[in-house]
């Protein structure tokens, strides 16, 4: 048994949803610690008024009781408190009566660079609105809840996992852009401590980490680029630089100066700081709008101009850290086994003694 997770629920929908099947019973979560990281996700420079609507919170609706999981699915709500706006617009029946408010306008009028126009040909669309509530990066809300369970069967491990925003010109960026009404990317790192080694496997392909880590931050709204360790820097260096030593001592054991593999040799962890990195694009919806086409009359018009970010770097930070926790627990959970906590910990004992790892504290 393995960890799983599936989301559902649109932007302008009711609710986020997330299921997580696999969890081992007697895990302690804690709601504050949930909502902390939901909170994280919200913040930081350049967010849409949208931000001020939501107060993003979790609701546990199955697989707890008095803060443990049961082992049971684990079913985890956010609710979208800027549903109200458009409840006539996501109605999910034929809604009667007049439209009111926003979000009941049909989109015709596809943004380049958004889900708009491959969904709207994908499924024969007519309003590019039924492709693009699902394909929003309000979805990394439910991502991030999910993270956070992750992150809490880490911690019984003392793995930790930390995401943060590469550059410090950010704000200055993102004032420039907007000023210009335009918008801005960047790039993220995630770093994971005390992985132990022998997390992921080079049997298939599916299987390997650093795969996985990268199928799930690609997966992730508006990422274009993932890179582990130097990654594309190796690809000019020699041999002799790129790889790390192993070095050996009584007091550290089997250890490596450098860390140039990212924490991952074969699609396997090997004990040493995991390190990766993921570039965002621009996001796609421009108070200065790109030349589109509008899909109803198939003449030139300009894309679709509404409320949006101007950037969501720092939020993509807070959710890469999740894509990666949840991964690195799926793998921990694959390698240590255990639908009981107890279990799961004795194994990962076991194993850290077998191979006579030290933990790595710094
Ligand atoms: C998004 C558009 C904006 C973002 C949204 C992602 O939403 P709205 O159109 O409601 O202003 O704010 O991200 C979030 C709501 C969030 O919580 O991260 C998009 O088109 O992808």
């Amino acid at each position: 048994m393995s960890l799983e997770l599936v989301t559902a629920g649109e932007s302008h929908g009711p609710a986020l949803v997330a299921i997580v099947t696999g969890l081992p019973a007697g895990l302690v979560l804690d709601k504050a610690a949930i909502d902390a990281d939901l909170r994280r996700r919200q913040q930081g420079y350049g967010r849409s008024p949208r931000q001020r609507i939501e107060q993003d919170e979790v609701e546990v609706l199955a697989g707890l009781r008095h803060g443990r999981t049961l082992g049971t699915p684990l079913a985890l709500v956010v609710r979208n408190r800027d549903h109200v706006n458009w409840e006539w617009g996501m109605s999910p029946w034929p809604p009667e009566g007049e439209p009111s408010g926003k979000g009941t306008n049909e989109v015709t009028l596809p943004r380049p660079g958004h889900a708009d126009l491959a969904g709207a040909l994908k499924y024969g669309l007519s309003d590019v609105r039924d492709a693009l509530e699902r394909a929003s990066a309000r979805h990394t809300a439910a991502i991030a809840g999910a993270g956070a369970v992750a992150k809490a069967l880490l911690r019984e491990i003392a793995v930790d996992v930390e995401g943060c925003v590469l550059g410090d010109d950010l704000e200055q960026r993102i004032d420039d852009a907007r000023a210009d009404r335009d918008t801005i990317g960047g790039i993220v790192e995630v770093r994971a401590r005390n992985v132990p080694p022998g997390l992921g496997s080079y049997a298939t392909k599916d299987e390997r980490l650093d795969a996985r880590l990268a199928a799930t931050l690609m997966g992730t709204q508006a990422v274009k680029g993932v890179e582990i360790g130097d990654g594309f820097a190796l690809a000019s260096q020699r041999g002799s630089e790129a790889h790390d030593e192993i070095l050996r001592d009584d007091e550290r054991g089997l250890y490596r100066e450098t860390d140039h593999a990212g924490g991952i040799e074969a699609g396997v962890s090997n004990g040493e700081e995991i390190v990766v990195r993921a570039a965002m694009k621009p996001l796609p919806t421009l108070m200065k709008p790109l030349a589109s086409v509008d899909l109803q009359t198939g003449e030139p018009a300009q894309a679709l101009v509404e409320r949006s970010d101007t950037a969501a770097v720092e939020a993509l930070a807070v959710v890469a850290e999740a894509c990666v926790a949840w991964e690195l627990a799926r793998a921990a959970r694959e390698k240590f086994g255990g639908d009981a906590l107890a279990d799961f910990l004795a194994a990962h004992r076991a194993y850290l003694e077998r191979i006579d790892w030290q933990p790595r504290t710094r």
